[in-house]
Order: structure tokens, then sequence, then C-alpha cells
């Protein structure tokens, strides 16, 4: 059995989309971020960056004690490798799924993080950042886009490579970009999402995050999120 951690986000749909397709038997256990549920001691001794998704997995193969994975890419590749699927076998197509998958840790997932957090949470009047992060989530999408002018997958064949990334496209609708401009984006994303693990691990949906409203914050959720409690919590000294 493998616990996840779990919020309704980009990064905890990779972790539900790839336990699905990889049929590991799995249990999501939801936090509410806005309350500060990942704020605890607890949580930290699972993940010790007390972001979301985390997973423990309470049967790992060397049969030790319940073993925790926290960064949704370290995830992805421990799952592929414990259950034998979504990693290339040949070199250099597994060469390629590691490229792809550091490229969304590094580029799309946070860049686009970025403009999430500039056009939808912050005060109004930061029109330098929401151009910086709209013109670098844009850039990228091209990267992507032209990638899958020449791949029909990112790594040649589905991987946990393009799981990474396809929730995060998904989610660009609501910072303004309609996927349908970039064609070969399009045809991956619409292909990848009638896979049944798709759909099933998706089934749990965070309408706020699908919405393109602005999301208005509490002080205390915003403290929780960006401010004084998500701080107090990183330098507390109790585990
Ligand atoms: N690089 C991390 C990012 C995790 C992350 O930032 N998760 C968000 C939710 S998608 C989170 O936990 N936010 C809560 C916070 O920032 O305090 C990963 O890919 O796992």
């Amino acid at each position: 059995m493998i616990d996840v951690h779990f919020v309704p986000t980009p990064n905890g749909h990779k972790v539900s989309m790839a336990l699905e397709e990889m049929g590991l038997e799995h249990r999501l256990i939801r936090y509410d971020m806005l309350k500060g549920d990942h704020l605890t001691p607890a949580f930290r001794r699972i993940n010790p960056n007390a972001r979301l998704p985390a997973i423990v997995d309470h049967a790992p193969s060397d049969g030790g004690d319940p073993f925790p994975v926290f960064e949704s890419g370290a995830i992805l590749v421990y799952l592929a490798e414990k259950s034998g699927k979504l990693m290339p076998a040949a070199p250099r197509r597994r060469s390629l799924a590691m490229q792809w998958l550091m490229w969304q840790m590094a580029g799309l997932g946070p860049m686009h993080g970025q403009a999430h957090h500039f056009i939808r949470y912050a005060p109004d009047g930061n029109p330098y950042a929401v151009e910086r992060y709209t013109n670098e989530a844009r850039r990228l999408l091209a990267v992507l886009n032209r990638r899958l002018r020449d791949a029909e997958y990112l790594a040649e064949e589905y991987s946990i490579a393009d799981i990474s990334a396809w929730p995060w496209v998904r989610a660009a609708r609501v910072i303004g970009f309609e996927i349908a401009e970039f064609s070969h984006i399009k045809r991956w994303f619409d292909a990848i999402s009638i896979r049944p693990a798709v759909v099933a691990g998706t089934s749990v949906a965070n309408p706020a995050l699908l919405s393109s409203l602005r999301v208005p914050l509490t002080a205390e959720q915003w403290s929780n999120l960006f401010g004084q409690n998500m701080l107090a919590s990183a330098e507390s000294e109790e585990d």
C-alpha cells in the first residue's frame, strides 16, 4: 500500500495519474493547504520541504521500513522503478524521459507556477512579474510544441515525462493560454486525456484550479501558503 499525501493540483495529479497507470495499490490522504494542513511536524517527517505531494511506500521492494519520498519528479522515478512501468527500457529513450522530466521539474512547473501566482493570487500591481512569467510560460509551451511536432510522446513512447507535463498543460488555460493554439500539444494532450488511468487519476478535482477566476484568500490562508505561518513552520525546531 502506498499513502499519497495529496492535493488535487498539477503536482498532485502527476502522482495519482502514475499510480493509476501502474496499477499500484494506493490511498489518497487529502490535505487542505489553505488551512495549513501541511505545516505540521508530522508532515515534515515525511517531506522535509513541507510541500505536496509526498508518498509513503509501506511495502518497499527491499522489504524494509515504510519509505517516504518527496518531490513529484522523484516520486515518478521511484514508482516507475518499483512497477517497471512508464520508464523506457532503451537507454536513449530512458535518457529522453529523464531530460524531459527534469525540464518539467525545473522549467515548466516552476515557471507556470509563478505565472499562476502573479496572475491569480498576488495583489494587483505586479506588471513586470506578470509579463516575465507569462512570457516564460509561453516560451516553454512553444518548446513543448516543437518537441511534440517531432515525437509522438516526449520520450517517443508514453512515459513519466508525459505524465509530469500533462497536468501543467491542462492548468495553462486558467492563466490565459489556449491549447488549441499549439497544434502538436493539442494532439498529444487529447490523446493522453482519454486514457482511463488519466480520467481516474484526475477524478479528484479542484474547481478553483480549473477556473480562471482570481483566488481570493483570507489573511490566514495567505499566511499558510506564502507568509509568516509558512516561514514559522520551516524555521521550527520542533519535530
Ligand atoms: N517541486 C515540488 C513542488 C511542490 C509544491 O510546491 N506543491 C504545492 C502544491 S502543488 C504546495 O505544496 N504548496 C504549499 C505551499 O507552498 O506551502 C514537487 O514537484 O513536488
